[in-house]
C-alpha cells in the first residue's frame, strides 16, 4: 500500500535531516510523528520514527553514556510565573541590571564584561500577572556557551539587550547572527509555515538600554539601519517610568489574558488571576484548572467583558477577555 506522505511531512523530515542537534533531532521526528499520515501504507515507517525517537530520547537521558555521572543542565530554566522571557546581549550590555531593576533575584551587576555565567531567573510583576525574566551569560561574535540555546529554546519571548552608548549596530547584528544561526528568531524573515520554525523561533524584541548615557535618537538610527522587523524599547535602569513600561511590552507580547475566578454568591478573587494564552475559551480555563473539570462543565457566567452583561451567561466556546471574571458550574 502506498505511504502517500503529504507536503507537511516532507518539511518535517527535510528538517531532521538538517537538524543542529540531538534535541532538534526529537523535536524534528515529534514532528514528523505528528504530521504523517495514519494507515496501514505508513505502519512500518511510523514504527522505525518511533524506534528512532525513543533511541535518541534514552540517549539524551541524565546519565545515558555508561559511566557518566549525573548531569545536570545549566542552562534549563524551569517555568515560573505566567510567561518567561531569556534576555540576550553582548557582555556589559545591561542584561543583569534589568533584571536586578526589576525582580528579587541575586544577580551580579558590574563594570566589566562576563560577570554573568550562568542563567538568573527572576519574578517581575506587570500589575497582578507575574513574568519570569532570565538573566543569562553574555555572547559574543565568536563565542556563546555551549548550551545556552536551551535557555532561549524554553522560553517564550527573548529580548535582545542594546547598550545604546557603544556600538548598538554591531551589538545587535552579533545577537541577530546567533539567534538566527540557531532559528531561534521570530521576525518578517522566517517561514511561518516551516515547522522548524513554529517549533524553535520564539518572538523577539530589542530593548535599547544605557539610554541616559546615549544621545537622542540612536535607537532611531538602529532602528533604520537594522533590517528586523522588531519591536523596540527604550529604557535606562534610573527611569523607573522606562522599566515599568517594558514589563507591560514584555505583558503584551506575550499575548495572555488574565482571569479571575468566583464561586456562585461569592466575590471574585480578585487577587491571583489564572493565565491563558489570547484566544482561550471558558472550556480551556476549566481544563488549566483541572481535565476533570473540563468534562463535567455544565455552563458560565461572565462579568466585565466587553459586550456581555454582567453576570450573563456564556457557554464553554466564549473565548475570553483581559481580566473577564468567570463563574463555573458544573453538572
Ligand atoms: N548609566 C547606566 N549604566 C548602566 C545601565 N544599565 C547598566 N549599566 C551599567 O553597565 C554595567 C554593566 O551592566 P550589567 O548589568 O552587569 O551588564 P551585563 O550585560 O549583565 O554584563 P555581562 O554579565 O558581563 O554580560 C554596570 O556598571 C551597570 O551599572 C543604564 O541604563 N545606565
Ligand atoms: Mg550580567
Amino acid at each position: 500500500m502506498p505511504a502517500n506522505l503529504t507536503p507537511d511531512y516532507f518539511k518535517a523530515e527535510k528538517w531532521f535531516k538538517s537538524a543542529a542537534t540531538d534535541d532538534e533531532r526529537v523535536l524534528a521526528l515529534e514532528e514528523m510523528l505528528r504530521v504523517i499520515p495514519k494507515h496501514k501504507g505508513t505502519d512500518h515507517l511510523r514504527a522505525d520514527l518511533r524506534k528512532k525517537l525513543s533511541k535518541l530520547k534514552a540517549s539524551l537521558e541524565p546519565g545515558a553514556k555508561k559511566g557518566s555521572s549525573k548531569h545536570v543542565d545549566v542552562f534549563h530554566v524551569p517555568r515560573s510565573g505566567a510567561g518567561q522571557l531569556a534576555l540576550i546581549g553582548t557582555p556589559n550590555s545591561g542584561k543583569s541590571s534589568i533584571v536586578a531593576s526589576l525582580t528579587n533575584a541575586h544577580v551580579h551587576v558590574a563594570d566589566y564584561p562576563f560577570t554573568t555565567t550562568v542563567p538568573v531567573p527572576g519574578i517581575a510583576k506587570h500589575e497582578d500577572v507575574p513574568i519570569e525574566f532570565i538573566d543569562t551569560p553574555p555572547i559574543t561574535a565568536d563565542y556563546a556557551a555551549p548550551g545556552q540555546v536551551n535557555t532561549y529554546r524554553s522560553a517564550d519571548l527573548i529580548g535582545i539587550v542594546i547598550d545604546l552608548s557603544t556600538d548598538p549596530l554591531e551589538q545587535m547584528e552579533i545577537c541577530v547572527t546567533y539567534l538566527r544561526s540557531h532559528r531561534l528568531m521570530l521576525d518578517n524573515s522566517t517561514d511561518a509555515n516551516d515547522p522548524a520554525v513554529i517549533h524553535l523561533a520564539r518572538k523577539t524584541f530589542v530593548i535599547c538600554t544605557k539610554a541616559d548615557l546615549a544621545s537622542a535618537g540612536t535607537m532611531q538610527t538602529l532602528i533604520e539601519l537594522t533590517d528586523c522587523d522588531l519591536v523596540f524599547i527604550q529604557v535606562s535602569i534610573n527611569d523607573l517610568q522606562a522599566l515599568a513600561m517594558l514589563t507591560a511590552k514584555v505583558f503584551d507580547l506575550l499575548d495572555i489574558v488574565r482571569i479571575y475566578s468566583k464561586k456562585p454568591h461569592e466575590p471574585a478573587d480578585m487577587t491571583d488571576p489564572f493565565t491563558l494564552s489570547a484566544g482561550s475559551t471558558v472550556h480551556d480555563l476549566a481544563f488549566h484548572i483541572h481535565r476533570e473539570l473540563a468534562e463535567k462543565l455544565h455552563t458560565a457566567r461572565s462579568w466585565n467583558a466587553p459586550g456581555i452583561h454582567d453576570g450573563q451567561n456564556v457557554r464553554s466556546d466564549h473565548v475570553l477577555s483581559d481580566k473577564e471574571i468567570i463563574e463555573l458550574h458544573f453538572s
